[in-house]
């Protein structure tokens, strides 16, 4: 991780896990009721944690406390996280970005996780990275063609392909630089995003406190339940 950026566990989660999540982001998207969600090429959804318990059950189990306690020290939040699911037949690539790129923070960088709902391959969107890239620091970005772009698709460094089979996670910083592609299959590409953060997270331009309303880790300890506001 540090010298990458990035890391990936393979097969962390069960098929039956991921299907549990698989359903309860389906339920969660049917009661907004939202429509058109099939032309859209990327369709997000963004703080389904905050709003529905069994995807905060799953931000919240052990695995992520592990995970983000040895990153970003004891005491731990989620400070955003959305479902990503590209749709059949896309045409466009996610342009290469930072995540903090779209908000700087501090303490930085945060941790982001994506998770392999399904079976994430080069045809159908995978996330590249490149490696290394996080040393930048926190780097420029422009209006892209698809989101903010930081390094441009013509560049001869592409980066590394990240493919990952359902239930696999790619771990990377909030500065490690990557993108996606489009899908080019006829399948719905399915990911979950989770980004953990130290507690006392501020928007580095305010300096205005971000209150996370789900707490991943206190003194080390899993801190489920105590969903804050
Ligand atoms: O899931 C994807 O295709 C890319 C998502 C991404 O890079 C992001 O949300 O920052």
């Amino acid at each position: 991780m540090d010298d990458v950026g990035f890391f990936t566990v393979d097969a962390l989660f069960s098929a039956a896990e991921m299907e549990d999540l698989n359903q309860a982001l389906e339920d969660f998207e049917a009661r907004l009721a939202r429509e058109n969600l099939e032309s859209r090429e990327v369709v997000f959804t963004q703080k389904v944690a905050e709003r529905d318990e069994r995807v905060r059950a799953f931000a919240q189990q052990d695995v992520f406390v592990e995970i983000s306690t040895a990153f970003l020290g004891p005491d731990t939040d989620l400070y955003f996280n959305q479902k990503v699911y590209k749709n059949p037949n896309g045409e466009n690539a996610f342009s290469w970005h930072q995540d903090e790129g779209y908000g700087p923070v501090e303490p930085s960088p945060y941790l982001t996780v994506w998770i392999a709902i399904n079976d994430a391959t080069p045809e159908n969107g995978c996330v590249s990275v490149l490696p290394g890239s996080h040393k930048r620091g926190l780097v420029h970005h422009w209006r892209g063609s698809f989101g903010l772009e930081c390094h441009r698709f013509d560049d001869p460094d592409q980066g590394v392909l990240v493919p990952l089979s359902a239930g696999s996670i790619a771990v990377f910083w909030s500065q490690t630089i990557h993108k996606s592609g489009p899908n080019l299959t006829a399948g719905v590409r399915k990911a979950m995003v989770l980004q953990f953060s130290p507690l006392g997270l501020r928007h580095t331009a305010s300096g205005m406190l971000i209150r996370s309303r789900v707490a991943i880790a206190r003194m080390g300890h899993p801190a489920r339940g105590n969903l804050e506001v």
